[in-house]
């Protein structure tokens, strides 16, 4: 199957790559292996992100997994280890979550003084509806004891050179809620192989290292894994460091939600529009909390007014919002949005400078030329 399908033209971003990648069409490309791969801004123009055009992240090479050789393996503080195949899966009630999935790191490259690690820019971000079984369930029918704190999961990818595996730790408290998942489908169609085939899971609310892919290893334990991707990365200081400062590993915290963030998908940030209304849209998110306000300025950040928030308004989903502006006159405008949740956190001028490069949230800002 070609990866474009007919009738469909590929993106006009200049950071697109010639590579194709099985099931995407064209995406920035990060690293082509592990293939790292970001949507351009100007491919979300729904509010559901298809499959082709969802962004990619991972650490290690893609395992390619059979589904007839495919298990999911529970063990540790439980009565019942368990060890489930796809169709063992596929017997449990299924049930479907809308989510929006963000990598931690997205934004990093805005950060002033720079950061190593990967460039994102806007779209390390997409939101799908997901489709598997609760993780509740799972731990019901393993007979999980009271006393475990943690699930610690594994998925098929393996360390390779000096990058170790990708283990991750979720606390019972989370993983006790309906809307975490194992995902079997995305956006109605088995998971695609990238997206982790055949089962990864869903922490709606917390930023992507949760969402383990080709999840096939659950330990039910007290404490959470000891390796690097917990014990050492995703982690966010517990006071603002400034630019270029440095925390200590123990003043280090877990990241679990995400930060309120907006940003405008139309116009194109610099692009020339014609004199008349100008149709601006976008999507904004809080992580565990609801988007309540997103307020735009067209002055770079002079006056305020609030955007039309899209009436699909569902948890750890982003919302759309619209906002139509009729220049006074021709000339360069400063556009700027806002976005405010129920937990009553405001978008900042300026995201918090830290470490790791993480939660880039500054308010959001594009250009537009009005032609006269
Ligand atoms: N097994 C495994 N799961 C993983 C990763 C990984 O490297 N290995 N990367 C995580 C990170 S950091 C993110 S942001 C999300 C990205 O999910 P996506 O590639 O489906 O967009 O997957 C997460 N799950
Ligand atoms: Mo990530």
């Amino acid at each position: 199957m070609s990866f474009l399908a007919a009738g469909v033209t590929p993106f006009s971003a200049s950071a697109q790559s010639p590579l194709s990648f099985p099931g995407k069409r064209s995406l920035m490309v990060h690293s082509e292996f592990p293939e790292d791969l970001e949507t351009p801004v100007e491919a979300f123009d729904s509010w559901i992100t298809p499959n082709d055009t969802f962004f990619v992240r991972q650490h290690l090479p893609r395992p390619k997994v059979a589904a007839a050789a495919y298990r999911l393996k529970v063990s540790g503080m439980v009565s019942s280890p368990l060890d489930l195949s796809l169709d063992n899966l596929r017997k449990m009630p299924q049930v479907k979550v809308a989510a929006t999935l963000e990598c931690a790191g997205n934004g990093r490259s805005y950060f002033r003084p720079k950061l190593p690690g990967l460039q994102w820019t806007k779209g390390a971000i997409g939101n799908a509806e997901w489709r598997g079984v609760r993780l509740t369930d799972i731990l019901k029918k393993a007979g999980a004891a009271t006393a475990a704190r943690y699930g610690n999961f594994n998925g098929a990818d393996v360390g390779a050179g000096k990058t170790p595996d990708f283990i991750r730790s979720i606390p019972m408290r989370k993983l006790m809620l309906e809307s975490t998942i194992v995902a079997l489908e995305m956006n109605g169609e088995p998971l695609p192989e990238i997206h982790g085939f055949p089962a990864r899971l869903i922490v709606p609310g917390w930023d992507g290292a949760s969402w383990v892919k080709w999840v096939n290893d659950l330990k039910v334990d007290e404490k959470p894994d000891s390796g690097f991707y917990f014990g050492t990365a995703y982690r966010y200081p517990k006071y603002a460091v400034g630019p270029g400062g440095a925390a200590r590993p123990e003043d280090m915290e877990v990241l679990e939600g995400m930060a309120v963030k907006s940003f405008f998908t139309r116009p194109a940030d610099q692009s020339k529009v014609k004199a008349g209304p100008v149709n601006v849209q976008g999507f904004a998110w809080a992580g565990e909390h609801r988007v309540t306000r997103v307020e735009i300025s067209t002055d770079g950040g002079g006056k305020w007014q609030d955007a039309r928030l899209g009436t699909q308004n569902i948890p750890f989903c982003w919302r759309t919002f619209q906002f139509s502006f009729t220049p006074p006159k021709p000339g360069h405008y400063v556009l700027c949005s806002r976005a405010t949740d129920s937990s009553g956190r405001v978008q900042p001028i300026e995201a918090p400078w830290n470490p790791p490069g993480y939660l880039w949230n500054s308010i959001d800002r594009i250009g537009i030329m009005v032609e006269g």
